[in-house]
């Protein structure tokens, strides 16, 4: 659980009043109201005429120099011999050829393509920096870049909606008298859970000005926290037991010239002298400053300033990490772009990083690396920084060299051959903050927690039925004692709660049972744990004041099917095109688009799936060249009274290839065997993983005993990777004592149901009513004993 390791945070000696430490005051602070540029009015100056974007290859050190002195400006983020992405101006592209440097066009006229992208900013709603009403998590918010008062208007919202958890703080001022603003996020304050003893995790953004997409990431993660706070328990435990500390745009005067003036301007506004401006930030920082990677000309992108800690951004930055004292322990400085997560050290070339921390970054980062591919399929590579480039003066350095905290660079999308660089298209926004915010909590739970508990809470158990349920403990500051977990639980919502000690069934992981209740009551549960050192832990963090629960519910099933059989499923139809990845019943075989094993916990092995086999390559054997059909055999849906659903697991991933999230799957239900069809659902999303999908039969047909089901699986776009797959399908009732012979629930069928029923029936007891039609007549009777006979 979110233990923490108390004694270690104590209240920093040095808070800066003028800080965000979020210690208690509810009142937000009024902050001015600032008028965002009227974009609709507002063309920046013509920068990049006569200027293009090249992919270079160099194969000496020599030819590369002389490469650089030629270019306004790097792109890439991997540089040295090789493959560079540079911007350079168009007339000098034939010298490359008299130095023996091949290259490519990227984009030939960056002027043009700077235009484009700023009338289609301009065309887009804005979402003007007006006074809003109360705040609530809007992805739509997300599917625009925003000016730096729109995003600190949005940040302003959040602490006024929720300022028992978020307070915005102006942390210090940019050079040209910006403010610098930070959204501290933690749980209420309580003298068992003082905020000033809970560990503080920095996250900042826009310390680039043109990566834009580095601030509405971190906006996102700050709006999502919050909106979650009240429906995860995840996230409560991380905020109730940490502080989250978020600046959203760390070079505010960076950050506003990339909209008013030049589109790709890197770094702040110092003026340098000379007609040159602006020092790199993140070459500004005072650990092994002005070394390797760093320049000292002031015309430079990297340029690191005349002194370490020269400028104003990252002095606020260093102050509002130091106020903190020993209570920092991570901290995440967002860029765009090239997909990586870097770890400290980066200063020089063949630099370690001392264990056992190397190793614990190498984890972190793959560990967040893998959260990310599982919520997108996107591949971020977890790297040592200095494996990118040496730069010294960078934040990370600085943070984990001076400070000893946790600190990671991110580099978010797009990738580095996917060229658009710093403007990719908005609607990559949101999948790039979602599968970041993904990362961020497993950052927080691996840099903030003595102990992870890792728990996937059941939705519904059995009535009556005994549901393991297992508990995965990672240790992170601490170890766990294996012999000390426990699971409490009781059935109902008042009275003792029964421990039972949890069986460790290797791994970490530990088992045990939740007990059997009635169908109707909710069985309320949590975990206890104790470190080896006797520190107590528990999951949920509030143990018994606030534990997880759960409904026991009958499950009637008259139908189910793990598709380790035949049971009369049939592939195609008429209107069938596909040429390749026909349904087919096996075992699939792991591609980056198809699971590697079906749904079925246990011994099952085989599903549904559109072209088992792997194949060479992920498109191998995918769907290609129009639609294929999977349909069901006959289905009873009147067995089990009116509540009868229709229950599948689903597998479905179509945004891969050339022309990704075009296609669909159609699932339709036909209650006359097959004549006529009504949709159930139409899925487009790609979740990369196994889905439970469920239908109330009697939301989309007439229930008969002659229902079929269906699923047209297509790919009609051009080269994109469709995959599918069925498993586990069902037709069940889910409920209390609805059309079950078995009146008195004890799981056998005998004299004492029927004596329930005939007592229920004279009575007129709606538990009689096996029709559902409020009369009490021979159908009744007549569906009682079908039942009864048929076992349910
Ligand atoms: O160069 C940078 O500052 C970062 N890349 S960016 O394109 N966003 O400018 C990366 C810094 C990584 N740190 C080291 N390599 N030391
Ligand atoms: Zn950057």
């Amino acid at each position: 659980c979110l233990m923490l390791r108390s004694a270690q945070y104590t209240m920093a000696a040095f808070l800066s009043l003028a800080i965000a430490t979020a210690a208690g005051s509810a009142q937000p602070i009024a902050l001015p109201q600032m008028p965002s540029l009227d974009i609709h009015q507002f063309t920046p100056p013509q920068n990049y005429t006569g200027q293009s974007i090249i992919r270079i290859r160099t194969t000496t050190q020599d030819q590369l120099d002389r490469v650089l002195d030629l270019t306004t400006s790097v792109w890439s983020e991997r540089t040295g011999v090789g493959l560079l992405d540079i911007q350079i101006h168009t007339n000098q592209i034939p010298m490359l050829k008299q130095m023996g440097v091949t290259h490519d066009v990227l984009i030939e006229d960056l002027q043009a393509h700077h235009d484009a992208q700023w009338a289609a900013l301009k065309a887009a709603e804005l979402d003007r920096a007006q006074p809003r009403g109360a705040w609530t998590h809007n992805d739509a918010w997300f599917s625009n870049y925003k000016q730096f008062a729109d995003i600190i208007s949005q940040f302003n919202a959040i602490a006024a909606a929720r300022p028992d958890i978020a307070e915005m703080s102006d942390v210090g001022d940019s050079l040209n008298s910006n403010d610098i603003y930070a959204l501290t996020i933690t749980g209420p304050d309580s003298p068992e859970n003082p905020r000033t003893a809970r560990p503080v995790v920095i996250w900042n953004g826009a310390q680039h000005a043109r990566e834009w997409v580095s601030p509405m990431t971190v906006s996102y993660l700050a709006s999502k926290l919050v909106d979650e706070y009240d429906t995860d328990s995840r996230v409560s435990d991380l905020i109730n037991n940490t502080r989250i500390v978020i600046v959203p745009v760390m070079n505010p005067d960076g950050y506003l010239y990339t909209w008013s003036n030049e589109r790709y301007w890197r770094k702040n506004r110092r003026n340098n002298g000379g007609g040159s401006f602006g020092v790199d930030l993140n070459r500004n920082w005072g650990y092994e400053w002005g070394g390797q990677g760093a320049s000292s000309f002031p015309g430079d992108e990297t340029y690191h300033g005349p002194s370490a800690f020269s400028e104003p951004e990252t002095q606020v930055m260093r102050d509002l990490a130091q106020s903190y004292g020993d209570d920092l322990v991570a901290h995440i400085d967002y860029h765009t772009y090239s997909q990586l997560i870097l770890w400290p050290f980066g200063y020089a070339d063949g630099v370690q990083t001392p264990e056992p921390d190397r190793t614990f970054f190498d984890n972190l980062a793959t560990a967040m690396s893998d959260e990310i591919l599982d919520v997108s399929g996107v591949f971020y590579d977890p790297i040592q920084s200095v494996d990118l480039y040496p730069a010294a003066g960078d934040s990370s350095d600085w943070f984990y060299g001076e400070l000893g905290v946790k600190s990671l660079t991110i580099e978010l999308r797009p990738d580095a051959n996917d060229f658009d660089g710093f403007d990719p298209d908005p609607s990559q926004i949101l999948p790039t903050a979602r599968e970041n915010y993904a990362a961020a909590l497993l950052f927080l739970e691996r840099t903030t927690l003595d102990v992870s508990f890792g728990f996937d809470a059941p939705q519904i158990v059995e009535a009556q039925t005994p549901t393991p349920v297992s508990l995965l403990l990672t240790d992170i500051a601490a170890q766990h004692d294996p012999s000390s977990i426990v699971l409490l639980a009781r059935t109902g919502t008042s009275g003792e709660y029964t421990p039972t000690p949890m069986v460790d069934s290797g791994d970490n992981t530990y088992t045990a049972d939740l007990p059997p209740a009635p169908c109707g009551e909710v069985i309320e549960y949590y975990f206890t744990a104790s470190t080896t050192g006797g520190d107590a832990l528990s999951y949920p963090s509030e143990g018994a004041s606030s534990p997880l629960s759960v409904l026991a519910q009958e499950f009637n099933i008259s139908f189910e099917d793990d598709m380790e059989t035949d049971t009369g499923w049939t592939v195609g139809s008429s209107s069938d095109t596909a040429s390749t990845g026909i349904w087919e019943r096996a075992v699939p075989q792991s591609t980056g688009a198809q699971p590697g094993s079906d749904h079925t916990d246990g011994a099952g092995t085989m599903c549904w799936v559109t072209g088992a086999s792997a194949g060479s390559s992920i498109g191998a054997n995918d769907i290609d060249g129009g639609a294929t059909t999977l349909t069901s055999p006959i289905l009873d849906a009147i067995a089990l009274g009116d509540d009868a659903e229709i229950a599948y697991w689903r597998w479905y991933s179509n945004d891969q290839g050339a022309s990704p999230n075009e296609d669909e799957m159609l699932v339709e239900i036909s209650n006359d065997l097959g004549n006529s069809w009504t949709t159930l659902e139409v899925v487009s999303e790609n979740t990369g993983q196994w889905i439970e999908s469920r239908f109330r039969v009697a939301d989309y047909v007439e229930p008969t005993d002659m229902i079929r089901v269906r699923f047209i699986a297509s790919d009609f776009g051009d080269g994109s990777i469709v995959e599918a797959a069925i498993d586990d399908v069902r037709v069940e009732a889910v409920g209390c004592d609805k059309n079950r012979a078995d009146l008195n629930g004890d799981g056998e069928l005998n004299f004492f149901d029927v004596s329930i029923f005939l007592n229920a029936f004279n009575a007129q007891d709606p538990i009689a009513d096996f029709t559902d039609d409020g009369q009490f007549n021979f159908f009744d009777v007549s569906n009682f004993l079908a039942l009864f006979s048929e076992g349910i």
